[in-house]
C-alpha cells in the first residue's frame, strides 16, 4: 500500500505559503484548503458518493480534497454540461449530492450543496477504503452514453509518484497550467499532482498563451492546442523560456509545434501519454532524449506490450498493466471485461510503435468512432444520438476530421430537413458539454451504407 494520496497535505510534510494555490487570480495556502476542504468532509461524511461542478475554480479543489479526505467518491461533473449529459453521470453514478453552485435542470432531486472556501475545521480522520474509488470519471466510449471509470486512491499515488520522479517534480517547482477540472490532465496531475509534490499551482482560468506567459512559472501543463496556440503567440512563447518544464499531452503534439515551441523558447516539450482508465502510463522523462512523437518509456511498475493487428508491419495495440489502472466501469462488468484481455491486461485501443531504446510512438486509434478534439476524448455514438434526439434529423452519422487548431474537428453528417447547421451546433451544446458539439454539419441526401446497412464513415470525409 503506498503513502496516502494527501499524505503530504494532511501531514504537514511540505512548507506551507499564502499563494500555495491559485485560481484565477484568487490566492489560498495549503492550510486554507485542508480546513475548508475539512468542512466539507464532515458534510459529506457516510454518503456513497458525491458529485463536484467542477468549474476551474478554487471550490473545485476544495470540494475534491474534501471527499477525498471523507473516503467518499467524487464525480467531477463538467460544469457545462446540459441537462442529459448531467442526468446521466447523476443517475448512473448515484451521487447523493452535488457540491458547489446550485440546484439545475437534469438535477432529479439531488441536493445542491455549496462550498465555501472560507469555512474552517479540523479535517477528519479517516484512511481511505481501498474497495472505495477516490474518483468516478465519465468519459466516452465508441456508443452510448459516457461510462463512469472507477479510479482508486492508489492509482493516482502510484502515476503521481511516477511522474514526479520522471519529471524531477519537486515542492521547489511551480505549476501553471489552465486545464478543465473535470478530467485526468487538468484534476488528477494539475491539482492532486501539486498537492501531492507539495509544489505552487497556478491555474489560469482558461489555457490562454498570455496567462501563461504572465504566470511565470517553472512547469507548465497543456493539451496540444493549447501549445498550439501558444507558438501562434510568439511574444508569450518566449516568455516560457525560463520554465523548466513544458509538458503536452492528452492527443498527439504535431512535430512543427514541438520544433516550434523549440525554437521560440529554447526548450523541447516532453510528452506523456495516458487514458481515463490508465492514468498517465507512458512518458518522456526530463533527463531524457525528447523527440516529436516520441511520448517516452512506462513509468516504474508499468509494462505495455503490443498486440498484433492486420498489416501491422512493427506496429500494434497498446497494452498497459500496471498500479496507475482503473478498477473498472461503474456498474458495466462486460464492459470492464471486454476492455481487459484474458490475462488481465488492459485494451488501450490506441495503435502503437515501439522504438530500439523503448520509446513508444502512438501512430493511431482501432476506432474511426473515438475523437479527440482540443484534448477531449468524445464519442461519435453520444453526439449522434444527441442529433437524433432532434425532431429534423432522421440519421446522423459523427466523425473527427483533421483540424490544425484542434488536432481533430467533429464534424456530423445528417439528413435533416428544416433546420440549420448552428441549431444543430447549439442544441448538441445544450444537451451535451459544449466541447461535444460539432463544429460543422454537412446536409445529405442519404448516409453512405454498406450492403449491411451500416454508414460507411471512411467515405464521409470529402463529402
Ligand atoms: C461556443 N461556445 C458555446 C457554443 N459555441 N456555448 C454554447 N453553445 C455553443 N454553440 C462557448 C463555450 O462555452 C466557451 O465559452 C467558448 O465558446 C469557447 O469554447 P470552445 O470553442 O469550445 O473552446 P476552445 O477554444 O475550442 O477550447 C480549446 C481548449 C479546450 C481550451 C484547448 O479544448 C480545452 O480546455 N481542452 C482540454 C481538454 C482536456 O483537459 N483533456 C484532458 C482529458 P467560455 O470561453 O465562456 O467558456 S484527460 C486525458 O486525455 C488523458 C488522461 C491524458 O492523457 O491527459
Ligand atoms: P481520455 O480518455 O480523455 O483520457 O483520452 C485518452 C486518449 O488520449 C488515449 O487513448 C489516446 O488516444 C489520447 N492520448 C493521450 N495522450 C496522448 C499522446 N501524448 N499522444 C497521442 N495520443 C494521446
Amino acid at each position: 500500500m503506498t503513502a496516502a494520496l494527501l499524505s503530504s497535505l494532511t501531514d504537514g510534510d511540505t512548507a506551507d505559503r499564502p499563494d500555495a494555490l491559485s485560481f484565477a487570480g484568487r490566492t489560498l495556502s495549503r492550510e486554507d484548503l485542508l480546513g475548508a476542504a475539512g468542512a466539507v468532509a464532515h458534510r459529506i461524511a457516510g454518503a456513497e458518493c458525491v458529485a463536484v461542478r467542477a468549474t476551474a475554480t478554487a471550490e473545485t479543489a476544495v470540494a475534491v480534497v474534501g471527499g477525498l479526505l471523507a473516503g467518499v467518491p467524487v464525480v467531477p461533473l463538467p460544469p457545462d454540461a446540459g441537462p442529459v449529459e448531467r442526468r446521466h453521470i447523476l443517475r448512473d453514478s448515484g451521487a447523493a449530492l452535488v457540491l458547489g453552485g446550485e440546484a439545475e435542470d437534469g438535477d432529479d432531486g439531488v441536493a445542491a450543496v455549496p462550498v465555501d472556501v472560507r469555512e474552517r475545521a479540523d479535517r477528519p480522520v479517516r484512511t481511505a477504503d481501498p474497495d472505495r474509488p477516490a474518483l468516478i470519471l465519465y468519459t466516452s466510449g465508441t456508443t452510448g452514453a459516457p461510462k463512469g471509470v472507477l479510479i482508486p486512491h492508489d492509482a493516482i499515488t502510484a502515476c503521481l509518484d511516477g511522474l514526479a520522479d520522471v519529471w524531477q517534480w519537486t515542492a521547489e517547482d511551480t505549476l501553471v497550467h489552465g486545464l478543465p477540472l473535470f478530467h485526468v490532465h487538468g484534476l488528477v496531475l494539475g491539482v492532486l499532482g501539486a498537492l501531492r509534490t507539495g509544489c505552487r499551482l497556478v491555474h489560469t482560468g482558461r489555457p490562454t498563451p498570455e496567462a501563461y506567459a504572465a504566470a511565470g512559472g517553472s512547469l507548465y501543463f497543456g493539451v496540444p492546442t493549447v501549445w498550439s496556440r501558444v507558438v501562434r503567440e510568439p511574444a508569450a512563447a518566449r516568455r516560457l523560456a525560463g520554465a523548466r518544464l513544458l509538458v503536452s499531452g492528452s492527443a498527439a503534439l504535431p512535430a512543427p509545434v514541438f520544433r516550434e515551441l523549440e525554437a521560440l523558447t529554447g526548450q523541447r516539450p516532453v510528452e506523456r501519454y495516458g487514458m481515463t482508465e490508465t492514468l498517465i502510463t507512458v512518458a518522456a522523462r526530463a533527463d531524457g532524449e525528447r523527440v516529436p512523437g516520441r511520448v517516452g518509456v512506462p513509468l516504474p511498475g508499468t509494462r505495455t506490450r503490443l498486440a498484433a493487428v492486420e498489416d501491422g508491419g512493427g506496429i500494434g495495440e497498446l497494452e498497459v498493466s500496471g498500479p496507475t489502472l482503473f478498477s473498472g466501469y461503474l456498474g458495466r462488468p462486460e464492459d470492464t471485461a471486454r476492455a481487459h484481455t484474458a490475462d488481465g491486461w488492459f485494451r488501450t485501443g490506441d495503435i502503437a510503435a515501439l522504438d530500439p531504446d523503448g520509446t513508444h510512438r502512438i501512430v493511431g486509434r482501432a476506432s474511426i468512432d473515438l475523437i479527440k478534439s482540443g484534448g477531449y476524448r468524445i464519442g461519435a455514438g453520444e453526439v449522434e444520438n444527441a442529433l437524433l434526439d432532434h425532431p429534423a434529423v432522421a440519421e446522423a452519422a459523427v466523425v473527427g476530421l483533421p483540424h490544425d487548431d484542434l488536432g481533430q474537428e467533429i464534424v456530423a453528417y445528417v439528413v435533416a430537413e428544416g433546420v440549420t447547421e448552428q441549431a444543430l451546433i447549439d442544441f448538441v451544446a445544450g444537451r451535451l458539454s459544449v466541447h461535444k458539439r460539432p463544429r460543422r454539419v454537412r446536409f445529405l441526401e442519404a448516409l453512405p451504407r454498406n450492403a449491411m446497412g451500416k454508414p460507411q464513415k471512411k467515405l464521409l470525409e470529402g463529402l
